[in-house]
């Protein structure tokens, strides 16, 4: 269903390899509405006994109560592991970052022994964002498109901290189909990668199931749909996504709804919770 795999990522692993030696610490950021679908095994892997603290951006989308159970989970997942939930783009939340790092590394971050930190994660889970928030200016180059390529950066933030990004983006997995179709409805996985109407129509079961509310209120709805293909029908109709002879544009339809998520005007939803784990 969906193929998304950009060739650069295939060397990100020898990369990482070469690069863990020179770094005192992982910074690997995960979006908090799907901290197992944006997150890369080969990483824990790479990444060996270094400290970890495990960043669950984009918090102000998520479900604060769902967040807050990740937390404690990646906190129980391993030893060095510390997890921090934050919003990237508040100059705030990255203090509070900056501040569990050089707890985690007291002896480093003097002078002569910067706290090197490498920042990892798969694209547009907002790496370049807190890059940016942490060096309080624009270096990185964000962007709404996923994997938007930036030359290799080291920057040195002249308070003992110096922050890798190169090589910082893992390739997502997409062979867990639940993990794909979380990637594709909250946008890290571009667009041409995906069929709007098979994702919409997975997100409208999703949030019927777990945020019904949050449907009735962003469409007022009088009835609940039964399932997600309904839903698109009934977004589609009250919101006048229509074709030609008044039958409903799925395809428009699909799209709205996604924007909506991904946009943050459903309310704040978590697309993953602790049951969503995969045993393997
Ligand atoms: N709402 C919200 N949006 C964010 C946050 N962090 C990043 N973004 C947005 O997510 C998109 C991808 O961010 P970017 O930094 O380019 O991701 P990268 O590919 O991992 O470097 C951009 O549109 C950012 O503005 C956050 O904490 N909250
Ligand atoms: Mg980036």
């Amino acid at each position: 269903m969906i193929k998304w795999f950009p060739g650069h990522m295939h060397s990100a692993r020898q990369q990482i390899a070469e690069a863990m030696p020179k770094i005192d610490l992982v910074i690997e950021v995960l979006d908090a509405r799907l901290p197992l679908a944006s997150s890369n095994a080969l990483l824990t892997e790479l990444r060996g006994t270094k400290p970890c603290i495990k960043v669950l951006n984009k918090s102000d989308l998520a479900d604060p109560g769902v967040t807050a159970e990740w937390v404690r989970f990646f906190e129980q997942s391993g030893k060095g592991v510390k997890a921090l939930a934050i919003n990237a783009t508040g100059k705030g939340e990255t203090a509070r970052l900056t501040r569990l790092g050089r707890s985690l590394m007291p002896h480093r971050g003097g002078p002569g022994k910067p706290l090197r930190i490498l920042i990892v994660g798969i694209p547009n889970v907002g790496k370049s964002t807190l890059i940016n928030t942490l060096c309080g200016r624009r270096i990185a180059k964000v962007g709404d498109k996923p994997a938007i390529t930036r030359s290799a950066q080291q920057v040195d933030l002249r308070n003992g901290i110096m922050l890798y990004d190169t090589p910082g983006v893992l390739a997502p997995n997409l062979e867990d189909q639940r993990g794909a179709l979380c990637l594709a409805a909250t946008g890290a996985i571009g667009d041409n990668a995906m069929d709007h109407e098979q994702v919409a129509a997975f997100v409208g079961d999703f949030l019927l199931e777990r945020y019904p509310q949050h449907l009735v209120e962003r469409y007022r709805l009088k009835d609940m749909p039964e399932n997600g293909e309904s839903l698109l029908e009934e977004v589609g109709r009250l919101r006048g996504c229509l074709a030609t002879g008044g039958v409903v544009d799925r395809q428009r339809a699909a799209e709205l709804l996604l924007n909506d998520l991904q946009g943050g005007r459903l309310g704040r939803i978590s697309m993953e919770t602790q049951a969503d784990i995969v045993v393997v």
